[in-house]
Order: C-alpha cells, then structure tokens, then sequence
C-alpha cells in the first residue's frame, strides 16, 4: 500500500502548532524502526506515526460535534476524559478521509489506552509514541532500553507508568487500558519471567 504522506504531512501541519507537528515526525521514525526490528510494516508504521495525533489540538466543542454527526456515543468515563477523544475520532477522521487500511485506523483508535488483544502495528504505535526522539520524562531512557527487548517490556512498563500515574491524580482509568494492562503483564511474565 502506498500512503500519500505528502497530503498528511501538510494535514497535520495545518492542524497542530510546532511542538506536536515535530512529535508526531519523530513518532513516526520510531514506529518505522520498531517496525523494522519487529517484523511490522514499515511504511505503514510511519504513516500511523504521522497521523496518530491528528486530532489532538482539535476543540472539545468540535470533537463533541464530530461524535454527534458520526453516532459515537461515549461511556461515563470517555465523557469525563477528553484525553482520549483524540484517538477516537482521529481513527474515524483518517478513515473517512484518507482510507489508509484498517491497520493504521486501529493502531491509531487505540494509541492511547491500547486494548486487549492487540496487533503488532497497534502496539508499535503504542509503544513509539512513549520513545520518540522528542520524549525527555525521567525514565525515558529506561523505556528506551525495554523496547529493545521487546514490545511486551516496553508496553508493561508503559501501561504500568500511565495506570499509576492517573490513580495518582485521581483520574478515571478506561476498562481498555486495565484490559491492554492484565493481557501484557501476563505475558510479560511468560516472556522474562
Ligand atoms: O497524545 P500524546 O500526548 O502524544 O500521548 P497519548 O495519546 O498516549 O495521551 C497520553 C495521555 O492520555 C496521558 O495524559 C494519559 C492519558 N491516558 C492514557 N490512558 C488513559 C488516559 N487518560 C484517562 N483518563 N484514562 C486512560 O485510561
Ligand atoms: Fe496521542
Ligand atoms: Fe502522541
């Protein structure tokens, strides 16, 4: 599949201010190593790089309308955590707008809480956007490190960073990231023990 990069780059231009048009560069260069050193597609992990957050500075009032005219209806704690409305109707956006396949819409929909069961673009994705080249959080390096083992280190400690993080702050948690949460601690520990 070929991805016409040129028309998203000059999207997400439009759409986002410096620091996450220069994020969302630097995730896609991730996720296309990643997806070299995974077995992945490269150019598709690219392109979900660069799309990802495409609808991250959008308005809440816009969002909400977006949700109105394609009859999404959020749970309780969607409703109470715009955080994650980027990923939603960013997958739906791209999908409408570009068609790019279903492995980039999905990688796309759950970059943010991730899901039970996910696919290997789905977690590349995941895990590129917490070790992209711009990422400076005390940790990072560590994280950097747990990607070169593998996927399921990286995702772990992740998932384990972004679910303390919000109890921490009082946050509602999403059922997706607890389900993405028990599936890769499970497997972290039959992988490393
Ligand atoms: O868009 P980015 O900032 O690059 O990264 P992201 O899409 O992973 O968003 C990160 C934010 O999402 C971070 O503030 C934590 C939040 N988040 C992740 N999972 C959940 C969540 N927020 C809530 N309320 N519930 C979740 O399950
Ligand atoms: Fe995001
Ligand atoms: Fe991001």
């Amino acid at each position: 599949m070929d991805y016409n990069i040129t028309d998203y780059l000059r999207d997400i231009r439009r759409r986002l201010g410096d620091y996450r048009y220069r994020h969302s560069l630097c995730v896609a260069e991730s996720a296309k190593a990643l997806a070299v050193r995974y077995g992945g597609d490269p150019g598709a992990a690219y392109a979900a790089g660069i799309l990802h957050d495409v609808w991250k500075e959008a308005s809440k009032e816009e969002s909400l309308a977006f949700f109105r005219s394609h009859g999404v209806t959020l749970t309780a704690v969607e409703a109470a955590s715009p955080v994650l409305w980027h990923a939603m109707a960013g997958a739906i956006y791209i999908r409408e707008t570009y068609d790019p396949g279903e492995e980039i819409v999905s990688a796309v929909r759950w970059h943010t809480t991730g899901r039970a069961g996910m696919t290997l673009a789905e977690k590349i994705l995941f895990t590129a956007d917490f070790i992209s080249e711009d990422r400076d959080y005390p940790g990072v390096e560590d994280m950097r490190r747990r990607a070169e083992v593998s996927l399921t280190c990286a995702m772990a400690e992740g998932l384990r960073f972004t679910i303390n993080d919000l109890s921490e702050q009082g946050r509602a948690i999403h059922p997706d990231t607890l389900f993405a949460y028990n599936e890769i601690i499970l497997e972290e520990r039959k992988q490393h023990g």
